[in-house]
């Protein structure tokens, strides 16, 4: 797989570092659409006192000279400006562990004498340095016409009822303090977390990404590792605290027939030389292959497990029981999760892309791009003859 990146960086350090690796020269990187992808994620109500502190701005120190990709690594790092606050300070021993966060687990796993080296590792501040790495990767992308866009459609158990054309339900999410695009479940959602605020408790929810324009053709069904769905899956749900992710509406495609569920393919009226699908229960994907329409991902974010009511746990100092001492967190981070989801899924598709595309600078991916197979009849010219199935050399020419 050709593009491949690396995180570094403590949720409270100086700085988060990313480095991504396998770009094509000659790109070029527009800032203010960097900018404006991080502090998308930055947004969303429901987040702790954190956010009123960052402004994350991305620097980059390698692998972009005159505004465009050099082909080198691409080092980013944003600063964090809470480590002000932090630096060389006493911190008071933490010691019980929260549970459902990664407290106790990497403590288990590492033999921290401290919970906090568990934690400053384990936070989703770390998303701040995806962020940046999926903000270039969109934007090789957008140069080949492909769209990433997120909406919220669930907040602990308020769901949003809203049915209209992507660019629309991105536009509309923009517009929500939530990222729901869906304003009158917005306000309930926003309630929710007033509520869950209030109950010193945390909410967590269900967010939608949704990739347009995608060719067909990028990754495979020929071996595990190459199908897209498990890519995509994979990359969504390695985002702190999603505990799951579908393709389309998969778990509930399992308790429908097969004939209400697979999109039929005709020939589009207007040009029928065009195979097209009718529906979309497929979420763009088939035998892990982009099929060309929309990529509809969702994932599903557990409640934040830092809560203001203490939570029965141990304490690793005494050896007793002990209740959860509260630190400063969200009450509600889905929006973040939703923007964070956006990246990822940007970081896979180019990779995939860069697959398919091969080449080490733009004009010759341009070149290859305009020469992809599409859903035509054209392209995948078939004579209906027979020929033997075996594997000797005697094939229907043998
Ligand atoms: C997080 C806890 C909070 C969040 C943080 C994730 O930070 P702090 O512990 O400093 O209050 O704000 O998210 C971010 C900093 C971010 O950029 O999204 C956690 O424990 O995961």
């Amino acid at each position: 797989m050709p593009l491949r990146f690396l995180t570094a960086g403590e949720s409270h350090g100086p700085e988060l570092t990313a480095i991504l690796e396998g770009m094509p020269a000659g790109l070029p990187i527009d800032r203010a659409a960097l900018d404006l992808l991080m502090a998308r994620r930055q947004k969303g109500f429901g987040s702790g006192g954190r956010m009123a502190i960052e402004r994350d701005r991305v620097r980059i120190t390698a692998g972009v000279m005159a505004g465009r990709t050099t082909g080198a690594p691409i080092a980013l790092t944003i600063p964090n400006k809470d480590y002000e606050s932090w630096r060389d300070r006493d911190v008071e021993a933490l010691t019980v562990p929260r549970p459902g966060h990664a407290d106790l687990s990497a403590t288990v796993k590492y033999g921290y004498g401290d919970l906090r080296l568990a934690l400053e590792r384990a936070s989703a501040r770390e998303l701040a340095a995806r962020a940046a790495v999926g903000g270039i990767c969109a934007q090789l992308l957008a140069h080949f016409g492909v769209v990433i866009g997120s909406y919220v459609v669930q907040i602990g158990d308020v769901a949003m009822a809203a049915d209209a054309g992507y660019p629309a339900l991105f536009a509309a999410a923009e517009t929500s303090d939530v990222r729901c695009p869906d304003p009158a479940a917005a306000a309930r959602m926003h309630a929710a977390i007033q509520a869950a605020a209030r109950d010193r408790d945390t909410l967590g929810g269900v967010f939608e990404v949704v990739a347009l324009g995608v060719p067909p053709g990028l990754g495979s069904h020929v071996h595990w590792d190459r199908r897209l769905t498990g890519r995509l899956l994979g990359a969504v749900t390695s985002i702190p605290a999603i505990k799951g992710a579908e393709i389309g509406p998969a778990f509930a495609n399992a308790a429908r027939r097969g004939t209400a569920v697979h999109d039929r393919f005709g020939l589009d009226a207007a040009d029928p030389d065009r195979i097209v699908r009718a529906g979309s229960h497929g979420g763009g994907l088939e035998g892990g292959i982009t099929t060309g329409d929309p990529i509809v991902i969702r994932g599903a974010m557990k409640p934040i497990s830092t809560t203001l009511t203490p939570l029965p746990s141990v304490d690793l100092a005494t050896g007793r029981a002990a209740v959860t001492r509260y630190e400063r967190s969200d009450i509600c981070a889905v929006p973040r999760a939703a923007v964070a989801a956006e990246a990822m899924v940007a970081f896979v598709l180019a990779d995939a892309l860069l697959e398919k595309l091969g080449g080490d600078r733009m004009a010759e991916l341009d070149e290859r791009f305009a020469r992809l197979r599409g859903n035509r009849v054209s392209d995948v010219p078939m004579d209906g003859g027979t020929w033997r199935f075996g594997y000797d050399d005697k094939g229907r020419d043998g």
